[in-house]
C-alpha cells in the first residue's frame, strides 16, 4: 500500500520543467484515448518504393519483465519507455531508462546472435532510433518492417503507430500523423517468447531468432496510392496476362495502366467501386520464365499519380493428373529444403549476399527447385530466386501441433497467410503455397487447414495448394491416406527412414501405397551428420552413414510411380535448441549436406550426382 502511494505516477507542476511535462503526458494521454493506430496494411512490391532506410544502428534495452510497457499492476503505461522521455535536471521523479546510453543492435538482425547474453533471449526488447525526415504536402508515409519476430509494437515520436503478430511477413504502419519534418524517433518493442496459441507454437525444431530481423524503411506515397496487385499468364487462354491492381483512395473513374516496354504491350483499366482495375491484356513474343531461362520483364504499373517498376516473369504451373506442368510440360522437381538460416555466421538470414549463398549451393547441387520452409522467407531469398531460376515452395508457419480448435489461432495463421501471399504474389518462382507441416491427423486440424486452403485459393487461383503430411506404417508398407490430402493439389510427404526408423538399408524393402491420385512431392528424408566426421556407413553422425542413407533412399523414391519432386532435409545445418548432443550436434540440426559453416558433406555428392545425371525421378 505505501509503495503505491510512494510512487508518483505523475509530475507535480512545481516547476517551468513540470507543467511541461504534465502536458507532454496529458497530451499523450489524450492522443491515447482518440487515435486508435490502424492495422499495418500490406503492400506488394514494397521492395520496389524509392524508401528511407532505417537500418542500422538502433539503441537497444532489455526488458524481461516488459515495464517498459507495463506498469506494475499490468496496466499499460501511458507514458512508457516509447516516450523516450530524456532525463532533466529538477525532475520530481526518476527516468530509468536511457535510450542514448543503451547498447546498439543491428537491423535488420536478430538480437540472439548480435549478444552472447541474448543467445536464448525471448524478449521483450526495445528498440530506438532518431532520424531525420521532411514529409512532403498530400502524402502518406508508411513504416515498413520487412519482420518482426513475433510480436511487435511500434511508436512514432511517442505515438503509437502499430501493433503486429507473426514473425515472417512484412507490414506498414502508416505514420504519417505521427512524423514530422526535422527530428524524429522511431520506438519499437518486439517479443519472441513463444505461446500456446502462436503459430508456430511452443515446440518447433529451429532457434526462431528474434528482432527486427528483416529490412526497415520509410516509404512515401501519393494521397491515392498502388497497394497490391496481381499479374500472371492465364492458364486458359494462349498469350494472355491477367490480374487486378488495386489502388488505394482511388476516385471514382480513375484508371490504371501496366507497360510491358520490350513487349510492347500496354494497357489501361478502370479502378472499380472495390479499388480493382481488373486487367487481361495479350502479349506477343513473350518468353516464358522457367529455371533454364529465368527472364524477367521491367513491368510499369501506374495509377494517377503513383507508379512502380517491377520486375516480373511470366509462366504457368498447374497439374495435370499426377504430374506438375510447367508451362504446360510435365516437370519433376529437383529440390532441397532450406531454413532462412544464415551461412557462416549462423542467425536469420536476411541479405542478398545469404540468399545467394543459400540458392547458389542449391543451384550447385543441380537443383531447379527449393522449399523454403517452415515460414515465409524474405523478399530479398524470393528475388534471388526470380533471378536463379530456382522454383519455390513457401509455407505458411502451421507447423507440427497448434491450437486447431482456437478460432483465435485460426485467425492468427490466416492473417499470416494473407500476408504472405499479398506480400509475394508476383514471384514467377513460387509454385506451391503450403499449408502446414507435420500436422497431427485430427478432425479440427483437417478443417482449420482446409479452411487455410480455401482461402489461399481465394486469393491466388494461380497457383497450387501443398502441405508435408506424416505417412503412417503397416509392415513394411508406408501408407499416405491422411485425409487433408483430399484439400490439396499436390501431396508432400515427410519420412525418415533410415535414421528415425530402421537402418539405410530398411529402404530396399519398403513399399508405398498412396490413396492420391495426384502428384507427390517427398518434401523432407535425410540423416544427420557431423561435417569431418568420418567411419563406417552404419555408423551414425559421419558423413558415410547420411551419404548411404541418400544411397538407399534415391532408388526407393524412384519406384513411386507419382513422385513429381523432392525436397531433402536439407541444405545446411541449423541452430536448434532440440539438438543437445555435445560434440556432435552441439544445439544444430545436422541433417545438412553443408555445415553451417560451408563444409560440403558426402551426402551433398551423392545427391549432386543424381540430380546431375538425372538417375532420380523423370528426366525433363
Ligand atoms: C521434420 C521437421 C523438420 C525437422 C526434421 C528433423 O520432420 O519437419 O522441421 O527439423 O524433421 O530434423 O527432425
Amino acid at each position: 500500500m505505501t509503495a503505491i502511494i510512494a510512487r508518483p505516477l505523475a509530475p507535480r507542476a512545481s516547476s517551468i520543467f513540470n507543467f511541461t511535462f504534465a502536458v507532454l503526458v496529458a497530451i499523450c494521454i489524450l492522443a491515447t484515448f482518440t487515435y486508435a493506430a490502424p492495422a499495418p496494411i500490406v503492400l506488394t512490391g514494397a521492395d520496389r518504393r524509392p524508401a528511407t532506410s532505417l537500418n542500422g544502428e538502433w539503441a537497444s534495452i532489455v526488458d524481461p519483465y516488459f515495464n517498459g510497457l507495463f506498469s506494475f499492476h499490468h496496466e499499460e503505461k501511458k507514458n512508457g519507455f516509447f516516450m523516450n522521455y530524456k532525463a532533466k535536471p529538477g525532475d520530481p521523479f526518476p527516468t530509468e531508462y536511457d535510450f542514448s546510453k543503451a547498447p546498439k543492435l543491428k537491423v535488420p538482425g536478430d538480437w540472439n546472435t548480435q549478444r552472447e547474453s541474448l543467445m536464448y533471449y525471448e524478449g521483450p526488447i526495445w528498440y530506438e532510433k532518431d532520424f531525420t525526415y521532411e514529409p512532403k504536402p498530400h502524402t502518406h508515409v508508411f513504416l515498413h518492417v520487412g519482420a518482426a519476430n513475433y510480436h511487435s509494437w511500434f511508436w512514432v515520436n511517442g505515438q503509437k503507430v502499430c501493433e503486429h503478430e507473426g514473425g515472417y511477413t512484412a507490414f506498414n504502419c502508416e505514420v504519417t500523423q505521427a512524423i514530422h519534418s526535422g527530428d524524429n524517433f522511431v520506438v519499437a518493442a518486439v517479443d519472441n517468447t513463444r505461446r500456446e496459441d502462436n503459430g508456430p507454437t511452443l515446440q518447433p525444431d529451429w532457434w526462431n531468432y528474434g528482432g527486427l530481423t528483416r529490412e526497415v524503411s520509410l516509404i512515401e506515397l501519393p494521397e491515392s496510392f498502388i497497394d497490391q496487385y496481381d499479374l500472371h499468364l492465364s492458364r486458359s487462354e494462349e498469350g494472355i496476362i491477367e490480374g487486378w491492381v488495386h489502388v488505394a483512395g482511388a476516385q471514382p473513374g480513375a484508371k490504371a495502366e501496366v507497360e510491358i516496354p520490350d513487349l510492347h504491350a500496354k494497357t489501361t483499366a478502370d479502378i472499380g467501386a472495390d479499388g480493382r482495375a481488373r486487367l487481361h491484356f495479350n502479349v506477343q513474343g513473350l518468353e516464358r520464365w522457367t529455371p533454364e531461362t529465368p527472364k524477367l520483364y521491367n513491368v510499369k504499373i501506374a495509377a494517377g499519380d503513383d507508379h512502380i517498376d517491377e520486375l516480373m516473369g511470366f509462366r504457368t504451373i498447374e497439374t495435370g493428373g499426377t504430374d506438375i506442368l510447367l508451362n504446360g510440360k510435365p516437370i519433376f522437381l529437383r529440390g532441397v529444403a532450406i531454413h532462412a538460416e544464415a551461412p557462416y555466421r549462423t542467425g536469420r538470414a536476411y541479405s542478398d549476399k545469404d540468399a545467394e549463398t543459400l540458392l547458389g549451393w542449391a543451384k550447385e547441387l543441380g537443383c531447379n527447385y527449393v522449399r523454403l520452409a517452415h515460414y515465409p522467407h524474405d523478399e530479398t531469398m524470393l528475388r534471388a530466386a526470380d533471378r536463379m531460376g530456382l522454383l519455390v515452395w513457401s509455407e505458411n508457419p502451421v507447423y507440427w501441433a497448434l491450437q486447431f480448435d482456437n478460432p483465435k489461432v485460426l485467425a492468427k495463421a490466416e492473417q499470416q497467410l494473407d500476408e504472405e501471399i499479398n506480400t509475394s504474389r508476383n514471384h514467377p518462382a513460387i509454385i506451391l503455397w503450403s499449408m502446414a507441416n507435420e500436422t497431427p491427423n485430427t478432425a479440427a486440424r483437417t478443417q482449420f487447414i482446409e479452411t487455410l486452403a480455401t482461402r489461399a485459393r481465394g486469393l491466388d487461383p494461380s497457383r497450387l495448394i501443398t502441405a508435408a503430411l506424416l505417412v503412417r506404417a503397416q509392415g513394411n508398407t508406408k501408407i499416405v491416406d491422411d485425409p487433408l490430402g483430399e484439400a490439396l493439389d499436390v501431396i508432400g510427404i515427410n519420412e525418415y527412414i533410415g535414421w528415425y526408423e530402421g537402418h539405410p538399408e530398411s529402404a530396399d524393402t519398403t513399399q508405398w501405397q498412396i490413396a492420391y491420385q495426384k502428384p507427390l512431392i517427398v518434401s523432407e528424408f535425410g540423416a544427420g551428420a557431423k561435417a569431418g566426421l568420418h567411419g563406417g556407413e552404419n555408423e551414425r553422425w559421419t558423413e558415410e552413414y547420411e551419404a548411404n542413407v541418400y544411397r538407399h533412399q534415391l532408388p526407393m523414391l524412384n519406384k513411386i510411380s507419382q513422385l513429381r519432386g523432392m525436397s531433402p532435409w536439407c541444405l545446411m545445418d541449423f541452430r536448434s535448441p532440440n539438438r543437445p548432443l555435445v560434440g556432435i550436434q552441439d544445439e544444430f540440426n545436422r541433417k545438412g549436406l553443408i555445415s553451417d559453416q560451408g563444409q560440403k558433406k558426402a551426402a551433398f555428392y551423392v545427391l549432386q550426382k543424381a540430380y546431375k545425371d538425372k538417375t532420380v525421378g523423370k528426366p525433363d
